[in-house]
């Protein structure tokens, strides 16, 4: 209709999770009017919708926290050494609260379209209700697994009994009592689900197409004293995280895996094992870049499942032999494998009997029908491009970033894509976001699109946009700092390989988050060769 009214903002930001929220915050910081856009009911994005039994953060509590704040980091009290989701979203609505922030997000609203407007550089911005935003800044922060995917057979919608998926969990508990349940997928969802469903359930029949390497959690009460000797040096813990590797403070290795002799690789393997999800990964030099070297940490799994699996069929089932070690996210884990000790629980595998259709009675595989009464679906989701290629996004000349990415996406940084000015994607492809503690990432992020703003203003200038140059060499190196590696030997949601018809491209930037921010520092204080501002 003719008479829709536009919404005039400085900056619009898509999303109202850990980072959306963040970017509020920054924006209104800089005195820029701000509004975000939540397709969902409530803030918390991936804790909102991730309500699956067992949802935990698979990085400690202590550190996937927001560090923007040395007042709100002192002031929350954590329970867990890992949160839980409802704990994760207690927290995200208190920042809310305590930053004023909830007055900024405009809920049950999703955004179809952004067109840029070459003629004076800002963006139009369309909800799915119609609502028209105009916009300079234009910020995604609609996370790296936010589009959720189901198994790509037929009959899905066919299926008599009750269905769910492990992103979009009711509100309430579901309760599995007496029931007959299949489980579809073994990720970090379906392995933190499992235990806790088949405790519940008359019988569990859990489908695995890719065994995946778990590690045991090894959770626990946070204590006090624990917490407030934390909270001492939480600024040096802080900065130990953001220049590290992964984002989480480890000891640097020094040596090759291939270096040490056997035992001494194994007490070192025994020595971090359960302690957090990258001590095993960062215990040598070559763990991922060298085959050999990544096979000691991955045997070393296989024997710690083959020692908890009684039925020695089922424990080579569970047994990773197709991908090397943390080229898909390894898991965290509370009594995974032990969980196939139940007379209750069932595996099958996939790839030996692959899925062929669900029936309304249950799932079929090419050997046999399984009857079930309820039907999970932990399938994961189309990673990293999905949700963004999800809206209509269009840059100059009406360029569709869709068209710009059909062969896998490229990005300076993983924030911007040269020919979209002042679109900043947070923990975008070509960022080392998925290959890190998200929070350390989602807040270098921000801070760097805040600060860049800011820059450009400061000179007089609204527009900000990747070159091209700038787009090729971040995106090769990207490519080469992955082949380096053993990652594009898996088949994973990294690789976009979990989506048929996805380009098989290494989406993450394996160079270290530390790194990453030393290097982004640099173009900041360098002036930002690399981006062209302007002011039309
Ligand atoms: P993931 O890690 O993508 O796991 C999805 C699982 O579902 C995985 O085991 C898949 O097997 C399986 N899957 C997906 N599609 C199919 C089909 N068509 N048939 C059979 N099995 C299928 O998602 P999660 O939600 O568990 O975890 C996502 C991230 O959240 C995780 O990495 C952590 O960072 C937190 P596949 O491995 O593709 O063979």
């Amino acid at each position: 209709a003719t008479d829709t009214p536009v919404r005039r903002v400085d900056a619009l930001v898509v999303g109202a999770g850990l980072a959306g929220l963040y970017m509020l915050h920054r924006f209104r910081g800089l005195g820029l009017s701000a509004v975000v856009l939540e397709a969902a009911d409530d803030i918390g994005g991936t804790w909102y919708h991730n309500r699956y039994p067992g949802a935990r953060c698979d990085v400690e509590s202590m550190e996937y926290s927001y560090s923007f704040s040395p007042e709100l980091e002192q002031e929350w009290d954590w329970t867990e050494k890992y949160p839980t989701q409802p704990e994760i979203l207690r927290y995200v609505n208190h920042v809310a609260d305590r930053f004023g922030l909830r007055d900024g997000v405009r809920l049950g609203t999703r955004v179809a379209a952004a067109h840029y407007r070459d003629a004076d550089g800002r963006w139009t911005v369309t909800t799915g209700a119609g609502e028209v935003y105009d916009t300079e800044q234009l910020v995604m922060a609609t996370g790296c697994l936010s589009t959720s995917k189901l198994p790509e057979i037929p009959g899905v919608e066919t299926f008599a009994g009750r269905t769910f998926h492990t992103a979009h969990w009711p509100q309430d508990p579901v309760d599995f009592t007496g029931r007959r349940v299949a489980v579809i997928g073994t990720g970090s969802s379906g392995i933190q689900a499992i235990p806790l469903i088949a405790e519940q359930a008359a019988d569990l029949t859990v489908f695995q197409r890719t065994a995946n390497f778990s590690m045991p959690a090894n959770n626990a009460p946070l204590s006090d004293e624990a917490q407030a000797q934390r909270k001492q040096r939480y600024r040096e813990h802080r900065e130990a995280a953001r220049r590290s590797g992964f984002g989480v403070p480890v000891e640097e290795a020094t040596q090759s895996a291939l270096a040490v002799d056997p035992a001494e690789r194994h007490a070192k393997y025994e020595s971090v094992w359960g302690v957090n999800l990258v001590g095993l990964l960062a215990s040598y030099t070559d763990s991922i870049v060298d085959p050999d070297a990544n096979e000691t940490a991955a045997e070393f799994v296989r024997e710690k499942i083959r020692g908890i699996v009684d039925d020695p069929e089922t424990a080579e089932t569970l047994s990773p032999r197709d991908h090397p070690f943390g080229t898909k996210r390894p898991c965290l884990d509370t009594g995974y494998y032990a969980t196939f000790n139940r007379d209750t629980v069932h595996l099958v595998d996939l790839k030996r009997t692959p899925l062929q259709e669900i029936t309304p009675r249950g799932v079929r595989t090419t050997e046999q029908e399984y009857e079930v009464d309820d039907l999970v679906f932990a399938t994961g989701f189309d990673a990293m491009t999905g949700t963004l290629l999800a809206v209509d996004i269009r840059g100059r000349g009406g360029q569709r970033l869709a068209d710009k990415w059909a062969d896998g996406p490229v990005t300076h940084l993983g924030l911007q894509v040269a020919g979209f000015p002042n679109l900043y994607t947070i923990t975008g492809p070509g960022s080392p976001s998925v290959l890190s503690n998200m929070m350390v990432s989602i807040e270098q992020h921000v801070d760097f699109v805040a600060d860049t703003v800011a820059y450009a203003h400061a000179r007089g200038d609204t527009v900000v946009e990747s070159t091209e140059d700038a787009e090729r060499g971040w995106t090769d190196h990207v490519r080469e700092v992955g082949e380096y590696t053993l990652y594009p030997r898996a088949n994973s949601w990294y690789m976009g390989s979990n989506v048929p018809g996805k380009p098989r491209v290494f989406m993450a930037y394996i160079g270290g988050v530390g790194n990453y921010r030393a290097h982004c520092d640099q173009l900041a204080a360098d002036g930002y060769p690399g981006f062209a501002f302007s002011a039309p």
